[in-house]
């Protein structure tokens, strides 16, 4: 079939909650991808950081059709021998001494956002359903009722109310907002350690280490969803870690399933997670063994091909590059590790058509914001692929 068949076919039988690029992809590998007549991209988007390992990594492809061949699903009725190794090697990496595993990043922040006012009545002692939890303009935590109930987009709210209780928005990187926010029916804060897709905003330094000790200060549950900057995409394991900081609650998903299967996990302690009993939470797919078999392998490989510490120095030459080209359109170049954002002008007439335009030259991005081109390659992109790509970005950056 020609490009213009698929794109006829979806446009007829798909819901249009997208609006992709008119590229029909087919086939991937590291850094790469290809559609259908065999063109090649780099893929700048990862797709949205779920691909941190590249596409297709051969270790992880093997993991999965071992486990495939053997048991894939068992339902948490019973126990499989994917699921304790799974925990023990996540807890390991992450430093936290307990998990509990869901499927899409969503579903693990109303995860999250159960412990939390479970912890509030029984632990905290908070008036039951007077639980509140703090959250951030310009936020992004998923698609469900409850997660788009504190979004400050209207795109993702309107027409979907009535919305879910219980939320205090207050501005993001505004530490002292929180702090004046807080009272005592206040369960936890959430937030992004880097607004992905805010536009890759990155708060002022200090702000997540602030946030922490105001937390402890007050005896509320700081919770970072690290879905997005997560798993090495920042140049550290978690981007809290940047400042040091080790939430009470960690989210995390996308890149848990090395590009081939959703898995996402909350990350917390036994003095939280250890709150649930049984039948008080799960899911059909949860922590099914090969999705278990999936992450193990996915984590193996951030860590023995050392995906954060590239992540930070390939980030690092990337931004300074990048922060170089000059563009009458580039307003700010901003980002960590390889989570990057490229803010443009107003006059710039938008960034939809300089991803239309890096399109045609080879390199697949995806505008954030009207006005923010993502930049977002799989960690395990080299110092030539980066030096391939950059004189055509400095060209796109140049059309009139
Ligand atoms: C879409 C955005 C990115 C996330 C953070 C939770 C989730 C996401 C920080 C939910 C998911 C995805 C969802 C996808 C596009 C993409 C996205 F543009 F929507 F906002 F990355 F920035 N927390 N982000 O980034 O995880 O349930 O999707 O597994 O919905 O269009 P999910």
């Amino acid at each position: 079939m020609k490009i213009q068949e698929y794109i006829d076919i979806e446009e007829q039988y798909g819901a249009h909650n997208y609006h992709p690029l008119d590229v029909v992809i087919s086939r991937g590998e590291g850094v790469w991808v290809y559609d259908v007549d065999g063109r090649k991209y780099l893929d700048c988007l990862s797709a949205y950081s779920a691909v941190n390992q590249g596409h297709v990594h051969p270790k992880i492809l093997a993991a999965l059709v071992e486990q495939a061949g053997k048991i894939t699903l068992t339902s948490r009725a019973f126990r499989n021998d994917q699921l304790p190794l799974f925990y023990k090697e996540l807890s390991e990496i992450s430093g936290y001494e307990m998990s509990l595993p869901m499927n899409s990043g969503a579903e693990a922040v109303e995860t999250a956002l159960k412990i939390a006012r479970k912890w509030a009545y029984q632990v905290k002692q908070i008036p039951r359903y007077q639980a509140e939890i703090i959250t951030c303009a310009g936020n992004f935590h998923g698609r469900t009722i409850s997660t788009i109930s504190f979004s400050t987009e209207p795109l993702y709210r309107d027409d979907f109310g009535p919305f879910t209780p219980g939320f205090v928005s207050v501005p993001y990187g505004n530490a002292d907002a929180i702090e004046k926010a807080i009272n005592g029916n206040t369960a936890a804060v959430l937030l992004e350690p880097i607004q992905g897709e805010g536009g890759v905003i990155i708060p002022p330094k200090g702000f997540m280490k602030e946030v922490a000790e105001i937390c402890k200060k007050n005896n509320v549950l700081l919770i970072a969803d690290e879905i997005q900057t997560g798993l090495g995409r920042t140049g550290k394991l978690f981007a809290a870690q940047h400042e040091g900081v080790r939430p009470d609650v960690t989210v995390i998903g996308k890149a848990l399933g090395g590009g081939f299967y959703p898995v996402s996990a909350v990350l917390s302690d036994k003095k939280i997670l250890g709150l649930f009993t049984p039948g008080e939470h799960g899911s059909t797919f949860g922590g099914n063994p090969l999705a278990a078999a999936i992450a193990r392998a996915a984590l193996k490989v951030i860590v023995e091909e050392h995906l954060v510490e590239r992540a930070a120095e390939s980030g690092e030459y990337f931004i300074e590059q990048l922060s170089e080209i000059p563009s009458p359109h580039v307003k700010e170049v901003r980002g960590k590790g390889l989570l990057i954002g490229v803010e443009l002008n107003e006059k710039a007439g938008g960034a939809r058509r300089f991803c239309e335009a890096l399109q045609t030259r080879g390199i697949l991005a995806k505008e954030t914001h009207e006005r923010v081109i993502r930049f977002a390659p799989p960690l395990v992109i080299d110092k030539e692929t980066i030096d391939w790509a950059l004189p055509l970005i400095r060209e796109v950056l140049n059309l009139q």
